[in-house]
């Protein structure tokens, strides 16, 4: 048992540690593991999903200034697969250089990656599908890369509003009921469904992957 971890954290994982970043295009992940990439918008509430996922509380940087990490960050759970934190989109004020990164860093990342099982693209509940999702749902779409999407900060809507919110999100990216999960990183809603989801991505038996 990873002595770092939250108690609170879902039990299927055992053990976290930072394995490395890519910066530069050319560089290459940090293993063989398998991998599971994470993307959403800039304030879409993915380094705090991500904390609360693998129980650690700072592994991913909680930011008041949205557009500002720079790099590919990989966690590696259980010494068996990483869980891959991409750079947020979407921030229209972000440095010139970052949005770049997409064309140049990210996009070559998903699309020439061997290990990589699938990506999460996280939305948040009360904003829904943006242009900018869907440019990356596109890209993904074209290099049939597949994609599980998790409706974020679940905890801000009423009982009216999550439906509502479930409902539209799946009829606009025409996905099945059991491919959009509702999540919030606060109340820890959905956070089991959402690991159970991740293990059958990259490791298809989860007594075997611990
Ligand atoms: N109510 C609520 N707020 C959240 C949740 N997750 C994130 N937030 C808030 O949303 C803002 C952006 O979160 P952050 O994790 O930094 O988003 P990121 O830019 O996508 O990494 C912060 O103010 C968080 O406190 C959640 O599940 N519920
Ligand atoms: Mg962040």
């Amino acid at each position: 048992m990873d002595p770092a971890r939250d108690a609170k954290g879902p039990a299927l994982i055992k053990r976290v540690e930072f394995a490395g970043a890519i910066g530069m295009a050319g560089q290459v992940p940090p293993g063989d593991l398998p991998q599971v990439a994470i993307a959403g918008r800039s304030n879409c509430g993915k380094s705090s999903l991500i904390n609360a996922l693998m129980g650690r509380k700072k592994l991913a940087r909680v930011s008041q200034t949205p557009g500002k990490t720079r790099e590919i960050n990989f966690y590696e759970v259980n010494e068996s697969f990483f869980v891959v934190d991409l750079p947020g989109y979407g921030y229209a004020r972000a440095p010139e250089e970052m949005r770049d990164k997409w064309p140049t860093l990210i996009e070559p990342f998903l699309s020439e990656n061997e290990g990589l099982q699938g990506v999460i693209l996280l939305l948040d509940s009360r904003r829904g599908v943006l242009p900018a999702d869907r440019r990356l749902l596109s890209f993904l779409a074209e290099h049939e890369i597949p994609v599980l999407y998790v409706l974020t900060k679940i905890d801000k809507l009423n009982r009216s509003g999550r439906k509502s919110a479930t409902a539209s999100v799946r009829e606009e990216l025409e996905a099945p009921a059991d491919q959009v999960l509702a999540t919030s990183a606060r109340t820890r809603e959905g956070l089991d469904t959402l690991i159970e989801s991740i293990f059958a991505l990259v490791a298809p038996d989860p007594v075997e992957a611990t």
